[in-house]
């Protein structure tokens, strides 16, 4: 049996950017839970150095580092601001989703998430918008959103009604917000996806999160 790891006492520091849906996931989370943070900035995406993400060898981020400690990925991230906070909020998880409504669009809430930044890394190296992968990305893109506009409203529904936050949810608010502010797919016409954004965007978690590009 592990230790009950001791109450962390100093400021933990995410590493990331401002412009990121993930990191945006992450500092919603740490809104909605109270858990404040200092924050550094990714300067280049492109770099390939994993000293650039905290040692990440994935060379993505975001990141969090805890003292000596660093937490890859923003589902890690998360679980630790939730293990930080001071006070214990119902937080609806990725495993408590055990109905396939519900999981398939976390699933897929995730998956459009990590689509869309294959999709904007391959146009910072210059791919051709013509380029057949690119093309099926767009068209695996567009499918996953248009899965997640008809079922967002049941799958909403069929969360526990006394949470405080869901994974679920704030996945989707930073996904469907970041295509609109990367100009990678246009949103309005996704008529039950922009009115979720509506209602979630009327959290301070969100409204204090907006997506803008730190400075160089
Ligand atoms: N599984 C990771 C994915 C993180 C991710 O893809 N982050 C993007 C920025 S939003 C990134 O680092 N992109 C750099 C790249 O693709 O090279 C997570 O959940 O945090």
């Amino acid at each position: 049996m592990t230790p009950p790891t001791p109450a962390p006492t100093s400021t933990p520091t995410l590493v990331g950017r401002s412009s990121s849906h993930f990191t945006r996931v992450t500092r919603i989370f740490a809104a909605e839970l109270g858990v404040p943070y200092a924050f550094q900035v990714v300067p280049d995406l492109r770099s390939v150095d994993a000293a650039d993400y905290v040692g990440n060898p994935a060379l993505r981020l975001p990141i969090l580092r805890t003292g000596p400690t660093t937490w890859f990925g923003a589902l890690n991230i998360c679980r630790e601001l939730a293990r930080r906070a001071p006070e214990q909020r119902r937080v609806v998880w990725p495993e408590h989703l055990t109905d396939a409504l519900t999981a398939n669009a976390q699933e897929l809430a995730l998956q459009a998430m990590a689509t869309e930044v294959t999709l904007i890394m391959s146009q910072l190296a210059g791919t051709p918008s013509d380029d057949a992968q690119v093309i099926k990305l767009q068209k695996s893109l567009l499918n996953m959103v248009s899965w997640l506009d008809e079922n967002i409203q049941a799958a909403r529904a069929a969360l526990p009604r006394d949470r405080d936050v869901s994974y679920l949810e704030v996945c989707a608010f930073c996904l469907v917000t970041h295509l609109e502010f990367r100009n990678v797919l246009a949103t309005s016409g996704f008529r039950a996806l922009t009115a979720f954004c509506d209602d979630f965007g009327q959290r301070s978690s969100a409204q204090s999160t907006a997506y803008r590009y730190d400075a160089p």
